[in-house]
């Protein structure tokens, strides 16, 4: 018995329904496509689905522009089909999350489109105007800079400034995205009743919780709005805003739902305050430490090698940091992050090895897990050699920028054939030909040749080697193990640079997790782990990636295995 809430012991599984199922042959997934795989969710034994946004928008940055919140975009479907969607998910014991992009709208949005229409207009606070700044004056800024009007200095994350001039009024707009995408003001308390009223909708249909998009992002402090600053910084209304949600939304029926922020940048204090659970405000984040660990100074775009201690360090920091108070969330891949398996592990030799070897040791850790559609068959990441085959607007807009400087294609090609968010967005290939079992039609977006052997049916197909398997094994593992839901976890060897080996302990039992992160075989005579598993006793193997598992004095090349150490 525990006093933990239910979603401590789930497993969460991401769909970016663009490119998940196509029903209808137009090239772009959809919610018939979703339908016609619920099934394979089931199998893999998850608990929570989360769609990436399916509202009407524009599409500028793949639904996260909102153009009306309270509808299906005709893209994905119908409203109707949504219902059945999610009374077909409930029926198979799965839960709906909607991702909530409330940081920002569409610039099609009617409140954005009323709001810039004048400067008197009663939504023109719903949004952030602010005058141009003549810093022609000011000491220590470089001449391109001292000549921007802009209200400040911040710069879009997808390249280019901030802020947009709008003609008619004068003013500038803040859109820390793209210009589409007109950054909403969370200080103004019609805004969010509007939002709050917008949430509980959905909540009325059925939804069973959200995925809230960079909403650290949603407090701007006024004195940073104008001048010099150069920077974002996380106003602390966030908590103010996010417990007012809380109350006013989640309140009543708060046991059922599950919660989770993204939020680039967070500390782990920043994280213990969002998800402790007696403040009230939410019950996990996404944070970005590992995933920021081989970006290089400048921008995520250059790409820097990864030391494995570094990893493990990282990680071990949120365990021990969310230990007492507050949750993890557990996940290496998203929509907007490279493969794991080309970024964490190796996709060539040793693709299903090192694709569940990073699965195991991700799931045994402290925290509720996500697993990114296509990861549970070692999907791997594109790496386009042509600029035409990339459509993700960052990608673009960086690329375009870098060229500009006089950067050779080729070498802007090497940036983007890792870190490009389209790396991870391929349709989800479910068996072999031209449209991977996805689509009759053209994908919205070339599957990589890998498709060929590496999609669902070939997994399913491939006995001891299946990643689908593995991953079903190791979900029933955490539904089964009160260890794994809430044991305390140790790092063993944090700098060992191949070995990743840790404990859970909980009461008198404990597990060793461990896996060789390396393509060489791996001796664990002398090392702590070995100590560890008292070398007398024969201790049971849980699970491994490798048959016949055996507790052996090696790990081979990307073994993973967990035992029961009492
Ligand atoms: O991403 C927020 C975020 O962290 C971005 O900085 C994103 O990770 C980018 O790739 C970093 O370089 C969320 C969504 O997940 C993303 O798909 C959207 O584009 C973004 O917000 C705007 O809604
Ligand atoms: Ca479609």
């Amino acid at each position: 018995p525990t006093d933990l809430p239910w979603w401590t012991n789930a497993v969460v599984y991401q769909i970016y329904p663009r490119s998940f199922a196509d029903s209808n042959g137009d090239g772009i997934g959809d919610l018939g496509g979703i339908r016609q795989h619920l099934d394979h969710l089931v199998h893999l034994g998850v608990d929570v689905v989360w769609l990436s946004p399916i509202y009407r928008s524009p599409q500028v940055d793949n639904g996260y522009d909102i153009s009306d919140y309270q509808s299906i975009d005709p893209l994905f479907g119908t409203l109707d089909e949504y219902d059945a969607l999610l009374a077909e998910c409930h029926a198979r014991g799965l839960k709906l999350i909607m991702d909530l992009v409330v940081n920002h709208t569409s610039d099609q949005h009617a409140w954005f489109v009323e709001s810039r229409s004048s400067l008197d207009n009663p939504k023109r606070d719903w949004y952030l105007w602010r005058d141009p700044v003549d810093r022609s004056g000011v000491a220590g800024l470089d001449p391109a800079d001292a000549a921007r009007r802009e209200p400040n200095l911040w710069n879009s994350v997808f390249s280019g400034p901030g802020w947009q001039l709008d003609e008619t009024t004068g003013q500038y707009y803040l859109h820390i995205f793209a210009r589409e995408q007109p950054d909403l003001n969370w200080a103004n308390a019609e805004m969010r009743d509007a939002v709050y009223s917008m949430m509980t909708w959905w909540l009325d249909r059925g939804v069973d919780g959200f995925r809230m998009d960079v909403i650290n992002t949603i407090a701007k402090i006024e004195r940073d709005l104008v001048g010099e600053s150069r920077g974002y910084v996380m106003g602390p209304q966030v908590h103010e805003y996010l417990h007012e949600m809380h109350e006013r939304v989640f309140a009543g029926r708060d046991a059922q739902l599950i919660t989770v922020g993204e939020t680039p940048g967070a500390t782990v204090d920043d994280a213990v305050a969002f998800t402790a659970q007696d403040r009230g405000e939410l019950d996990m984040v996404f944070q970005f430490e590992h995933v920021g660990l081989d970006h290089g100074p400048r921008t995520k775009f250059d790409n820097i090698p990864l030391a494995l201690p570094a990893l493990k360090a990282s990680l071990a920091r949120w365990q021990e940091g969310l230990a007492d108070r507050g949750w993890n969330s557990l996940y290496f891949g998203n929509h907007d992050q490279p493969r794991s398996v080309s970024r964490f592990g190796d996709d060539g030799a040793f693709r299903y090895e090192s694709a569940t070897a990073l699965a195991g040791i991700l799931h045994l850790h402290r925290g509720t897990p996500y697993v990114y559609q296509g990861d549970e068959i070692g999907m791997t990441n594109a790496g386009y050699r042509s600029l035409s085959d990339y459509r993700d607007l960052e990608s673009l807009n960086w690329a375009a920028d870098e060229l500009a400087t006089g950067r050779p294609l080729d070498d802007v090609l090497d940036s983007l054939a890792f870190r490009s968010r389209d790396n991870a967005r391929t349709p989800v290939q479910w068996s072999a030909g031209p449209g991977v079992g996805f689509t009759t039609g053209v994908p919205w977006l070339a599957p990589p040749a890998s498709a060929s052997t590496v999609n669902v049916q070939a997994d399913l197909a491939a006995g001891s080697r299946s990643i689908v398997e593995f991953y079903r094994r190791l979900i029933a593992l955490r539904h089964s193990s009160a260890v794994v839901r809430q044991g305390r976890f140790e790092l063993l060897e944090p700098s060992h640079p191949a070995l990743w080996a840790f404990t859970r302990t909980l009461d008198t039992s404990r597990l060793l997790a461990m896996a060789n992160l390396s393509g060489a075989a791996l001796p664990l005579d002398g090392l702590s782990l070995a100590r560890a598993q008292d070398p007398g006793a024969d201790h049971p193997v849980l699970l491994g990636n490798y048959a016949p598992t055996v507790a052996a004095e090696s790990l081979r090349p990307w073994e993973f295995r967990v035992l029961a150490l009492d």
